[in-house]
């Protein structure tokens, strides 16, 4: 595998609404971030992404896009951009903006401008077809966030557009090449500004199945999901290749797609050396037990299920890739309220899963709050549901039949507004994220859970991610951690979770998945390197993990 500037680095996702308000209006914004990054530099990250900042109405909190060229007044303005940028810079930090190009917003100026005038040069920036009110829509898709994928073009009886997300994100039309041309100039004006790259929105969706058919319907509502529909499209890579070529490629930019769906003998094509991306997120852990029928019908997830598919997808990107690992991001509830099992929902249970995750082969992102161990909120009303994709899902449950206390509390779950709550910086009132009302409720356990508490204590989640964090850096391992072999150690072992990383020296990262003391069988003489907890007790060969005890381990 070619070498890159950022293999070694740890990346984190700053959620701007969310993250620090400077001026008081209950909105995170640039200001707060940059007044912010010291705090960034000393937990060690080096890339941050920032979720969506431009003009957006802010229907699906800025992945609806209105003017890419724009900072959205609520997060700040152009020169509060540049000054991020240039403060960012400074501290040795890059800055990856979100690049949203499968849809813009039904407020940007070019779907104006196609309402306008359905059959000029806008009208072919979108998918517009002819559909009067008494005729079938072009296709039966449902759209991620329910409903027909189709609506009736603003201004015209007879003519419906495509939008796979919500209505007001018209997705854009990739098969014209003025589109294309419009998208990758405003990449490159960004990439020229200073920007180091992008995380990139999911991009598998910008190639559509044509003409537009039916697909056969998986719910009674006779529509059919999109990821039946993306199993069988093809002909990405012609338009991922182009992008790469004219935008990414000259500037050596750093990317990261939100790619679900691929198909598994493309890996090499999307991530591989020359590849169209640097890297790709790997969401096999939070597609464990999801199901067709929406969020009320999933179970929830074990460590020995999170086991496997973190195994099976180092075993794929192996000499095909550099993948990105997560716990948990905008779009998904907290890690540890998802994964740790009840009894391993303490400290230590959450450093078992930070060293677990961070040291698999690929590049480590953090969520913010992550670092803390943020926790998924409890919402006691619907009406405390802000997100979109949640409030679809409420009724798509009410539809199953579940009452409305059990498909809030269903939802509540899997909330995208889990992690979408404030960071909770210390016990002051609203966590000290705003001195305002906050936009979002702020989980009520800040009060004890928050950053200054931990800060303060030597033995907190925090300073363990500063410790994993400073481990992958260090001159001693990163070669190993960034670049050694995983290979599973006693896979069969359900209550364990351990892998070598294969380097000078060996590693060997080791966790109890459950809440009995467990045996291991050491492959040789051993000393520990990290723990989660102050006792390591070894003898005769045996490593005797505690409950949910993580260790990382160097042969002597
Ligand atoms: O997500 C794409 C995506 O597939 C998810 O929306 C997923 O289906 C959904 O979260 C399930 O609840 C990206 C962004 O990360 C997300 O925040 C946006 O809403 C979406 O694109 C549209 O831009
Ligand atoms: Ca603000």
């Amino acid at each position: 595998m070619r070498r890159c500037w950022w293999h070694g680095k740890t990346a984190y996702q700053i959620y701007p609404k969310s993250f620090f308000d400077a001026n008081g209006d209950g909105i995170g914004d640039l200001q707060g971030i940059c007044s912010k990054l010291d705090y960034l530099k000393e937990l060690g990250v080096e890339l941050l992404w920032l979720s969506p900042v431009y003009c957006s109405p802010l229907a699906d909190q800025g992945y609806d896009i209105s003017d890419y060229y724009g900072i959205d007044p609520r997060f700040g303005t152009m020169e509060d951009m540049d000054r991020l940028l240039a403060e960012a810079k400074a501290r040795g930090l890059s800055i990856v903006m979100d690049l949203v190009v499968n849809h813009c917003s039904d407020e940007h100026p070019w779907f104006q401008r196609a309402c306008q005038d359905p059959d000029g040069p806008y009208g072919r920036y979108f998918y517009i077809r002819d559909c009067p009110p008494d005729q079938p829509l072009p296709c039966n898709w449902r759209s991620y966030f329910g409903g027909p994928c189709w609506d009736r073009l603003p201004g015209w009886e007879d003519k419906v557009y495509l939008h796979v997300f919500h209505r007001k994100q018209p997705d854009l039309n990739w098969e014209n090449p003025a589109l294309r041309q419009e998208i990758y100039q405003m990449i490159n004006w960004w990439l020229d500004k200073g920007v180091a790259g992008f995380r990139i929105d999911a991009i598998i969706n910008i190639k559509k199945h044509l003409p537009f058919r039916d697909f056969p319907a998986d719910r009674a509502d006779g529509l059919c999901s999109m990821d039946r529909v993306l199993e069988q499209t093809n002909g990405i890579g012609r338009f991922l290749s182009e992008l790469a070529e004219q935008t990414f490629r000259p500037h050596d930019a750093f990317t990261v797609g939100e790619v679900f769906h691929e198909k598994p003998e493309e890996l090499p094509q999307f991530i591989g050396d020359g590849g169209y991306f640097s890297t790709m997120f790997d969401f096999a852990p939070a597609l464990i037990n999801t199901s067709e029928k929406g969020w009320y019908d999933r179970r929830p997830v074990t460590l020995e299920q999170y086991k496997a598919a973190c195994f099976a997808s180092q075993a794929k990107a192996e000499g095909a890739g550099f993948l990105s690992n997560i716990i948990e991001n905008h779009d998904e509830p907290r890690g540890v309220s998802h994964f740790l099992p009840p009894k391993g929902r303490t400290e230590t249970g959450k450093k078992l899963l930070a060293g677990l995750y961070f040291l698999l082969k690929g590049l480590p992102f953090l969520y913010q709050g992550q670092e803390l161990g943020m926790e998924n909120t409890v919402f006691s009303s619907v009406n405390e549901l802000d997100d979109i994709s949640s409030l679809d899902e409420y009724q798509v449950a009410l539809q199953a039949g579940l009452t409305p206390a059990d498909a809030l509390e269903a939802v509540g779950r899997f909330s995208r507004d889990n992690a979408r709550t404030p960071f909770q910086w210390d016990s002051s009132p609203n966590a000290g994220f705003t001195t305002g009302t906050p936009w979002l409720r702020v989980n009520p356990n800040y009060t004890w859970l928050n950053l200054a508490e931990q800060q303060s204590r030597p033995d907190s989640l925090y300073h363990f991610y500063r410790q994993l964090i400073a481990l992958r850096r260090s001159s001693s391992y990163q070669e190993t951690l960034v670049y050694g072999l995983t290979e599973p150690y006693l896979p069969e072992e359900k209550q364990l979770m351990a892998y070598f990383r294969r380097g000078t020296p060996t590693l060997l990262v080791a966790g109890n998945l459950q809440s009995t003391p467990y045996a291991m069988h050491l492959p040789g003489p051993v000393r520990v390197i990290l723990s989660n907890l102050k006792t390591c007790t070894q003898e005769n060969g045996v490593f005797h993990l505690a409950p949910f005890q993580f260790v990382v381990l160097a042969s002597i």
